[in-house]
């Protein structure tokens, strides 16, 4: 793969040639644990690794290799890539949107300089770093049906502006100094096993779960609040397609990926075709606030054309999918 002579030369004779030995951060979020079940399907389980700073739940820790990593840590993260040879990093350490404005400090921390970090280390080992940023990226004052890749991002949540900046970092490393630097901008992803922690999106994973269980749900956005969603299977294959696109491909280094757009009454009315008694109320919070900041629609176009992503699950295909599955794990 791309990268630039000096230290990681010297130091890294590249494993990719027998698959790539791949290093995740905060697998304990909603994506890692199942993007390292992917690659380890792929790659061998030994040679994905995930990494977090919590005990591993007893799942993940069957599941392959998991070590603790402070990404904040740059010896640490030094030590750990040429102690396991790694040759590709996908950087999960976030605080999502809602949670990051309850403690901005920390958010900059994880946010900002752990991709600084991030940065300088695959810069000087010569990794291929995904990092992904999201619909938050995009503010006010953008387009917001549709969004295209390029457009004014003013966004108004710390979560957004980390990752405005990391888009523009990651652009720029990859403009000087050769860094094999991608990026999605995901939508608010859904899923079933996994759940996720402190964002605006997350209304669309807990209506599954509160209307299963109680048939009943109270929802924190407007019923019209229309923002772009995915299921979990498209999320995790558009960045196994994204890590192993040939680097010619990219004509950006960040795209838009997303597969739906719907609002809560929209998904309410997708799932009463499997609950009919489902009752669900409005009581908008803090929420709807970054929400009405948000893409309604994404343009996508772009992934599609340069990197052939194409979406399998739309709202109707994933609701019955969710519903199936949750209904075999609550009995
Ligand atoms: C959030 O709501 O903060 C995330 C996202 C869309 O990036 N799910």
């Amino acid at each position: 793969h791309r990268g630039v002579p000096g230290i990681a030369r010297c130091f890294h004779a590249s494993s990719v040639a027998n698959g790539p030995r791949v290093l995740i951060t905060g697998v304990q979020g909603q994506l890692g644990a199942p993007l390292a079940e992917e690659l380890r399907k792929k790659y061998g389980r030994d040679n994905v690794i995930a990494t977090g700073r919590r005990f591993p739940d007893a799942e993940l820790e069957a599941s392959g290799p998991y070590k603790f990593l402070d990404v904040m840590n740059m010896d640490m993260m030094r030590q750990f890539v040429v102690n396991h040879r790694i040759d590709w990093v996908v950087h999960f350490s976030a605080l999502l949107s809602v949670i990051g404005e309850s403690n901005v400090p920390l958010a900059i921390q994880i946010n900002i300089e752990s991709v600084h970090n991030m940065l300088e280390l695959c810069k000087n080992y010569n990794l291929r770093l995904f990092l992904p940023s999201t619909i938050g990226a995009f503010g006010p004052t953008s387009p917001r049906n549709p969004t295209p890749d390029l457009c004014i991002q003013r966004p108004r949540t710390i979560y957004g502006v980390a990752k405005v900046h990391a888009e523009l970092m990651g652009e720029y490393y990859n403009h000087r100094f050769g860094l094999d630097f991608r990026s999605a901008r995901f939508p608010g992803v859904i899923s079933a096993d996994t759940m996720p922690g402190g964002g605006t999106t997350d209304y669309a994973v807990a209506i599954f779960h509160d209307a299963i269980q109680t048939g009943k749900f109270e929802c924190y956005l407007r019923p019209d609040t229309r923002l772009p969603m995915m299921y979990l299977p498209d999320c995790i294959r558009a960045t196994v397609e994204m890590l192993e696109a040939p680097d010619e491909d990219w004509k950006l280094r960040t795209y838009n990926i997303t597969a739906m757009s719907f609002t809560p009454e929209e998904i309410a009315e997708e799932l009463k075709k499997h609950i009919p008694n489902l009752e669900v109320t409005y009581k908008p919070d803090d929420r709807q606030q970054i929400a009405d900041t948000w893409p309604e629609v994404f343009d996508d176009s772009g992934a599609r054309n340069d990197l052939g992503w194409n979406h399998e699950y739309d709202l109707a295909k994933m609701v019955e999918t969710m519903v199936t599955r949750l209904r075999q794990k609550y009995g």
